[in-house]
């Protein structure tokens, strides 16, 4: 056969397309695509309507029988996926539409899971960018559409959700150009297929003046515009892992895109880790998506995305090969973490009564498993045995691990996070710095621009977009540290606030931290409600009478700056009754309850929080009253000797 040496594409009568590649290698070296299959991605900021999509997508595939009861948001089945309403994890499924299998990987669409975005697209020949019509682009849809430019992948744009009242789809549109185009695609992402949904409603239309009735739009335009995986017969079998999952009668499963090759049942290959160790391995068990459920295949071929079962050492990243051909697949780069947390054993005076799992080498095994399927965490040792430093994306990604670590039965005790700084060539400091857009009603825009103008944020601008004003802004990531529940107050629950990591810049100088102190307990023992009725004259409590609490632990926050130490624990003197119609009647104000987040934005950096399967507890990191006090006077002297 001729062979050209410089690639070409010839379409074939039945839509298939042969890519020629270059060679001067004589034996067959033709890449073939496999017109049977489309692998895509559906990428957006957070809450845009992903997850519902793809419900909509399985329905519609006809993988269910009619009138069959089926929840929301099939593929956010951790629980604390449902009881967050987000995706945490990106997740496979696959339907066949017109004798084609589409596989789908869902992705989450917040900040902190960037990292599972990065290895879906690793699976993927295509993707679906979805954008909210009255929301138009937000901080990360412009993160996940620079993901797939850099990989060069094909998008078919979805205008989600027009059914808002206000929606404004076709402003959206023009917006998603000038993103593409910004983020140095081509004048072709012009022509991306455009699709007008509503996918809570199932359906999709090419146009506006045309409403859709279904999805069928959009299963027309993957198949037509997702181009098919390509490969070259005859090569040995490679496949990298892009994630990893349990089932309780197989054991853990590798899944991934094969990315060369076929791979049969009872095959030997190789696992290639990531540190350089290689280890022998047979093919005993071997799954393909298909809607919700995994069904065993006897072989798979270069393209399908699979799951092989019994692989117990493998990590995501690690490469599968053929022992002809054992060759490493770079894994897949995910951006740096941001911020920093120690995590240690739980030495509060009320330790190892509420968890099961409670010592230093449970803590340390249970870190090192989350590096298995968590790219975008880092684990550290630090000097002290027992404390250890864990690196990722956000605060949100460290609550989910701790909260996840909690449900498990492990009591532990967490630091306030930290904000990871660089230095330059030059060893000049640099700090992570956060694009933020905010949606807020005209009213509360000064007090907005005014209290992150105090956190060193830099307005970048500001337009009205429908009844409510955006203003963007460079934020470092240490001023946004507690901003969250501030900004909720100034805006009166109106507000709506979205960040994204946009890179390091210069260190922006000083920034001040929460003003106001804790009420810290003066000793052990139980909270009366006699003792609490004054304590709440000083600020807000965290407690309520009954409570157990210790000398050290924080009851709530001080009204004013500094720690204030205070005894919850008083009780009347008998003699000391008081004689008016009120007697004996105590008015206490319900104590605040917060969520693991926010007593994560309260944490001040001489403080723990405290976490058992049961309870969320704030304490001071060194408890003895005195001590305390002693050690704090020392560090004052010496920050004003050295100023
Ligand atoms: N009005 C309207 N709301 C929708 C539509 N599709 C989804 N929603 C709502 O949007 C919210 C978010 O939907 P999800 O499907 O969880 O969004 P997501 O993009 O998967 O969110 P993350 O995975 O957390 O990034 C839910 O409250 C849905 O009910 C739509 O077509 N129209
Ligand atoms: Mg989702």
């Amino acid at each position: 056969m001729h062979q050209p040496l410089v690639s070409t594409q010839r379409s074939h009568s039945d839509g298939a397309t042969i890519v020629i590649a270059p060679s001067f290698d004589v034996r067959v070296n033709i890449m073939q695509q496999r017109t049977d299959i489309r692998n895509i991605a559906i990428i957006a900021h957070v809450d845009h309507g992903k997850t519902t999509l793809v419900d909509q997508i399985l329905r519609q595939a006809g993988l269910f029988r009619d009138g069959q009861v089926l929840a929301e948001r099939m593929l956010d089945s951790n629980a604390l996926e449902r009881e967050k309403g987000i995706t945490i994890m990106a997740k496979n499924t696959a339907v066949r539409w017109k004798g084609v299998t589409i596989n789908i990987v869902d992705t989450p669409g917040h900040a902190d899971f960037g990292g599972e975005v990065e290895r879906a697209l690793s699976m993927a020949d295509g993707v679906l960018v979805l954008v909210d019509a009255a929301e138009g682009p937000l901080p990360q849809t412009k993160f996940v559409v620079r993901k797939a430019i850099e990989r060069a992948l094909p998008a078919i744009v979805v205008i989600n959700k027009i059914d808002r009242s206000d929606a404004r789809p076709r402003e959206v549109l023009d917006e998603v150009y000038e993103l593409f185009l910004a983020l140095g695609a081509g004048l072709d992402a012009l022509d991306m297929p455009v699709l007008y949904a509503v996918g809570r409603d199932g359906i999709a239309s090419p146009s506006l003046d045309q409403p859709g009735t279904n999805l069928v739009p959009l299963f027309d335009a993957i198949i037509e515009h997702i181009p098919p995986p390509a490969y070259q017969p005859d090569e040995p079998f490679q496949m990298i892992v892009a994630a990893l999952d349990w089932n309780d009668y197989v054991g853990r499963l590798a899944i991934g895109r094969i990315h060369r090759g076929r791979v049969c049942l009872g095959d030997e290959v190789v696992l290639l880790s990531g540190d350089g160790s290689s280890q022998p391995l047979r093919i005993t068990k071997l799954f393909m998506f298909q809607g919700l459920d995994r069904i065993e295949v006897e072989h798979a071929e270069s393209g399908d995305i699979i799951c092989l079962a019994g692989i117990e050492q493998v990590h995501i990243g690690d490469t599968i090969a053929s022992p002809v051909k054992p060759e490493r697949l770079p894994p897949v780069v995910v951006e740096e973490p941001t911020v920093a947390m120690q995590f240690m054993v739980n030495t509060s005076p009320l330790a190892g009564k509420e968890g099961k799992f409670v010592t230093t080498p449970k803590l340390r095994d249970r870190l090192w498993r989350e590096l298995r399927t968590n790219v975008s965490l880092r684990i550290e040792e630090t000097d002290q045995p027992d404390v250890f430093r864990v690196l990722g994306r956000g605060e949100l990604q460290m609550a989910v691990l701790i909260e996840t670590m909690r449900r498990e039965g492990y009591e532990l005790a967490v630091s306030q996070p930290e904000i990871l700084f660089h230095r330059d060539a030059e060893g000049k400091l640099l700090e992570p710095i956060e694009h933020v857009v905010i949606d807020v009603p005209a009213e509360y825009s000064g007090n907005v621009i005014e209290s992150l103008g105090r956190r060193r944020g830099e307005m970048l601008s500001m337009l009205p977009v429908g009844s409510t004003v955006r203003i963007e802004f460079s934020v470092p990531a240490r001023g946004l540290l507690g901003f969250r529940t501030e900004f909720m107050t100034l805006t009166r629950g109106e507000g709506v606030l979205h960040h994204t990591f946009a890179g390091y810049e210069a260190y922006r100088g000083d920034i001040a931290r929460r003003t106001r102190g804790s009420l810290v307990a003066l000793e052990d023992g139980i909270a009366t409600a006699y003792a609490l009725e004054s304590i709440q004259e000083r600020g807000v409590l965290f407690i309520a009478p009954g409570e157990r609490v210790y000398e050290g632990m924080v009851i709530g926050e001080n009204a004013r700056e500094g720690d204030l130490v205070v005894n919850p624990c008083k009780t009347k003197h008998l003699t000391n009754m008081r004689s008016s119609g009120s007697e004996g009647l105590v008015r206490l104000a319900p104590p605040r309850l917060m969520t693991l987040e926010q007593y994560l934005e309260f944490l001040n950096d001489d403080e723990l929080l405290e976490v058992t399967p049961l309870s969320l507890r704030i304490r001071k990191r060194i408890l003895n009253t005195n001590e305390r006090l002693r050690h704090e006077k020392r560090s004052r002297a010496a920050t004003e000797a050295v100023a």
